[in-house]
């Protein structure tokens, strides 16, 4: 049985705004492998920190966007799990809500999220590489190279964000003033050394919102949570939910 304290369950009840982050670990019980997972098959012997850039699509597009196309089909595959539930229940019972994921992965919209900026983007869409122009979803099988865009002929991407590329500025507008100004930050699922994300929880500390963290090992972020729900998202924020709401 998991405890939560009640005076934390008290402050979710009397929260006029609650704001989350999430990080792959909210994927995890859904079957979609964490970054920090060991990339299984042909992915093993690369990092996703060298094959989520720029310079990777420039240098070989076919190997970035097969390696998309892959994890792009196995997500056809996974169905949101408890985590992503109890968020969108949690979403249902507070007055003001805002979800930030660094997921690319649909699935909290799938759960039924509503207030949920994609800081990173998302896998489903594909957008021109050179002229921006938004393909929408995409899910032809890999062919020999990357399809190309309608309109200037140059290679289509995941309309995700890469390292050393800038985040959707309203996305991280959004996310920054519900840090800012928010009662409770729960940061859920995520190993916090991917930046500007990563921020987010320490700016709703340092605005003196109540800090959560979910996650069932320790992370950078666990020094500036107030509480920590040392387990796993599908079993840690249903029972939230249920010890602040019934
Ligand atoms: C930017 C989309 C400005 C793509 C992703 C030096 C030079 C240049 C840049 C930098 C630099 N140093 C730092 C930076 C910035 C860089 C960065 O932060 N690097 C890190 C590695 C140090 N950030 C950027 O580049 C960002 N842009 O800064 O622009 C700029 C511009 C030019 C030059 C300089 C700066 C863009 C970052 C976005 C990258 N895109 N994803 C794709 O998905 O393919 S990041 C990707 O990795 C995810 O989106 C996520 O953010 C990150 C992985 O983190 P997590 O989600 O936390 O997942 P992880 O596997 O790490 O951890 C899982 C956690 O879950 C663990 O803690 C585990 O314990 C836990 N867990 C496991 N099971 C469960 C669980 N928790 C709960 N329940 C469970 N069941
Ligand atoms: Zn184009």
């Amino acid at each position: 049985m998991t405890v939560i304290s009640t005076s934390l369950a008290q402050a979710l009840r009397e929260a006029r705004l609650v704001a989350v982050l999430t990080g792959a670990g909210v994927s995890a019980e859904s079957g979609v492998p964490t970054f920090r997972d060991a990339q299984t098959g042909l992915w093993a012997k690369y990092d996703p920190h060298e094959l989520a850039t720029p310079a990777a699509f420039r240098r070989n597009p076919k190997l970035v966007w097969d390696w998309y196309a892959e994890r792009r089909a196995k997500l056809a595959e996974v169905e949101p799990n408890p985590a992503h539930h109890a968020l969108a229940e949690l979403e249902r019972r507070v007055p003001h809500f805002l979800l930030a994921t660094q997921n690319v992965d649909g699935l909290h919209a799938r759960a039924g999220s509503r207030n949920l900026v994609e800081l990173h983007g998302n896998i489903a869409r594909v957008k021109c590489s050179a002229c921006g122009a938004i393909a929408g979803e995409w899910s032809e099988p890999a062919s020999s190279e990357p399809p190309r865009c309608s309109k200037c002929n140059a290679f289509l991407r995941p309309d995700v964000v890469w390292f050393y590329e800038l985040l959707p500025a309203d996305a991280q507008i959004a996310a920054e003033k519900a840090a800012h100004e928010c009662d409770v930050f729960i940061v859920a699922g995520t190993s916090g050394e991917v930046y500007p994300a990563a921020e987010l929880p320490q700016r709703a500390r340092r605005a003196g919102a109540r800090v959560v963290e979910v996650n069932p090992e320790p992370t950078p972020l666990s020094a500036i949570a107030h509480d920590v729900l040392r387990g796993p998202a599908g079993v840690m924020l249903p029972a939230l939910v249920r010890a602040a709401f019934g």
